[in-house]
């Protein structure tokens, strides 16, 4: 019952059919189905999907437009589920995190900033399409441990490498820990750009981040 329904939402969101992502996504909760399971097994294979048939041109742009617009409609049922099964007393950390500047790819970045926030870190999400300085000025104002970045196209990735330049040359390095994400985002890209850390999705973003934080001289 639970798969027949994940892989209906899954198919609202490939369709962009709206009210059928959120009407799925409401049922599915209501039958004790986990947010994240709903996120991992039905939402994201249904993006998925419409990124694929993007790219190999069964799809235009305005319907990925309504795919991601299925999902996100469906994102804000779940997100204050999310918050309320994991609050957390105790505050583990300040991370800023954005999707870098010249890509506006904001619904993983978004999933991450809940994640770690329902996980107790405080999180300064700056949004999308952030130019390099804001990353700076928002370290510097919330004192923060963390940057987490996020890019999704392989035009924007470089500017992940620019940002951790920036830090180092304002001195800002040592004090901050550094983690990317996004789709053409992996572990060796990370290494070769400086960066403390890679997390493939949220799940492992809250631990890494969590590792990372504890990592960090006080
Ligand atoms: Co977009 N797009 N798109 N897109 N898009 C991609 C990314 C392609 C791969 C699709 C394809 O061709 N297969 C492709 C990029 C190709 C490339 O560069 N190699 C692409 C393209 C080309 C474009 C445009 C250029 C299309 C055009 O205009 N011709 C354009 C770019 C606009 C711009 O940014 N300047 C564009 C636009 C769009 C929208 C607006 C239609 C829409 C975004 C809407 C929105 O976010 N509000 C969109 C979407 C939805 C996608 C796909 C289909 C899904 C992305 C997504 O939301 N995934 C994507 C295909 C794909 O990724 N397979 C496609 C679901 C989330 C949950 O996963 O990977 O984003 P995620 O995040 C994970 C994970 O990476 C990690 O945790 C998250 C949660 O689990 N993570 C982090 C992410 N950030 C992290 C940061 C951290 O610190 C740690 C972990």
């Amino acid at each position: 019952m639970a798969h027949e329904q994940l892989a209906s939402i899954a198919t609202a969101v490939t369709t962009g059919d709206r009210q059928a992502a959120v009407a799925g996504t409401q049922q599915a909760l209501a039958a004790g189905v986990e947010p994240l399971t709903i996120i991992d097994e039905g939402l994201v294979p249904g993006i998925r999907e419409a990124g694929d048939k993007f790219q190999c041109g069964d799809y235009f742009l305005p319907n990925l437009i309504a795919s991601a617009r299925a999902m996100s409609a469906a994102m804000l049922l779940l997100e204050p589920e999310l918050r309320s099964r994991q609050q957390m007393a105790r505050r583990l950390g300040t991370v800023v995190i954005g999707t870098v500047k010249g890509d506006i790819h904001e619904i993983g970045k978004s999933l991450v900033a809940t994640m770690l926030s329902a996980s107790g870190f405080e999180v300064h999400d700056l949004g999308v399409d952030v130019p390099i300085e804001k990353f700076i000025a928002a370290v510097r104002e919330h004192r923060a441990n963390l940057v987490g970045m996020s890019a999704l196209l392989t035009t924007t990735m470089g500017v992940q490498r620019k940002v951790i330049e920036a830090l180092r040359a304002e001195g800002l390095r040592d004090g901050v820990k550094v983690m990317v994400g996004g789709a053409p985002v992996g572990q060796q890209w990370a290494t070769q750009i400086g960066a403390d850390g890679y997390a493939e999705d949220a799940v492992a973003a809250v631990e890494l981040a969590k590792r990372l934080v504890a990592a960090t001289p006080a």
